[in-house]
C-alpha cells in the first residue's frame, strides 16, 4: 500500500552534519521524496506536533529540543517520503524510539544519545501510523508545497493577501 510519511530531521541531526548520512540511509527505502524544507519551528508548531504527549513529564524538554534550544540550531529539515509501506519502511530505518534500545545499525542506534537530563536526543523524526502521517502532514506543508495530490484540497479566493515576493 503506498503511504506518505513526514521525516524531521531534528536540530541534533543538522548540528551533528548528518543530513546526507540520513538521506543515504532513508534512499535504501526506495522511497520518493515528494516535499522538502528547513523549518524554523514555533512553540506553537512543536506543541502541535507533540500535542499527544503533552502529559508527559518530558514534554517541556522535547517542545525546546525540537525547536533548536537545546543545540542552538534554530531549524529542522522537513520531508515527506512517498511509496509503498513508507511508514515501516523509515521507522525501521529510523530504530526505537529510546537510542539506547535501538538497533545499532539504525539511524537512532548510530546517531541518538540520551541526555544528562533524560531526553531522548534521537536525530529523527518518523509518523506512526496513517493518520498521524496525514494529521502531521497537513501541519508541517502546505498543498503547494507537495508535488502530489496526498489528501484532498479546496480552493479558497482571498479577497485582501499580503504576501511577501521578492523585490
Ligand atoms: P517516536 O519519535 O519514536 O514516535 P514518541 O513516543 O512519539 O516517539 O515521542 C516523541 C519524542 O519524544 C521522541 O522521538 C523522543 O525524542 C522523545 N521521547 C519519547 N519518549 C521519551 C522518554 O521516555 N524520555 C525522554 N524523551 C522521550
Ligand atoms: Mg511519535
Amino acid at each position: 500500500m503506498d503511504q506518505a510519511v513526514l521525516i524531521l530531521i531534528k536540530p541534533d541531526g543538522l548540528k551533528k552534519s548528518l543530513t546526507g548520512n540520513i538521506l543515504t540511509r532513508l534512499s535504501e527505502t526506495k522511497l520518493e521524496i515528494v516535499a522538502a524544507k528547513m523549518v524554523r519551528v514555533t512553540q506553537n508548531l512543536a506543541e502541535e506536533h507533540y500535542k499527544h504527549l503533552k502529559d508527559k513529564p518530558f514534554f517541556n524538554e522535547i517542545i525546546k529540543y525540537l525547536q533548536g534550544e537545546l543545540h542552538d540550531r534554530k531549524k529542522v529539515m522537513a520531508l515527506i517520503y512517498w511509496g509503498n509501506e513508507a511508514i515501516k519502511k523509515c521507522r525501521d530505518l529510523a530504530g526505537s524510539t529510546n537510542p539506547e534500545e535501538a538497533e545499532s545499525t539504525s539511524i537512532r542506534g548510530s546517531y541518538g544519545r540520551i541526555t544528562t537530563s533524560g531526553v531522548y536526543e534521537n536525530v529523527v523524526h518518523v509518523s506512526s501510523n496513517d493518520s498521524e502521517a496525514e494529521r502531521e502532514i497537513k501541519l508541517w506543508f502546505s498543498p503547494e508545497e507537495i508535488i502530489v495530490d496526498l489528501y484532498a484540497t479546496q480552493d479558497i479566493v482571498h479577497k485582501e493577501f499580503k504576501a511577501r515576493s521578492w523585490a
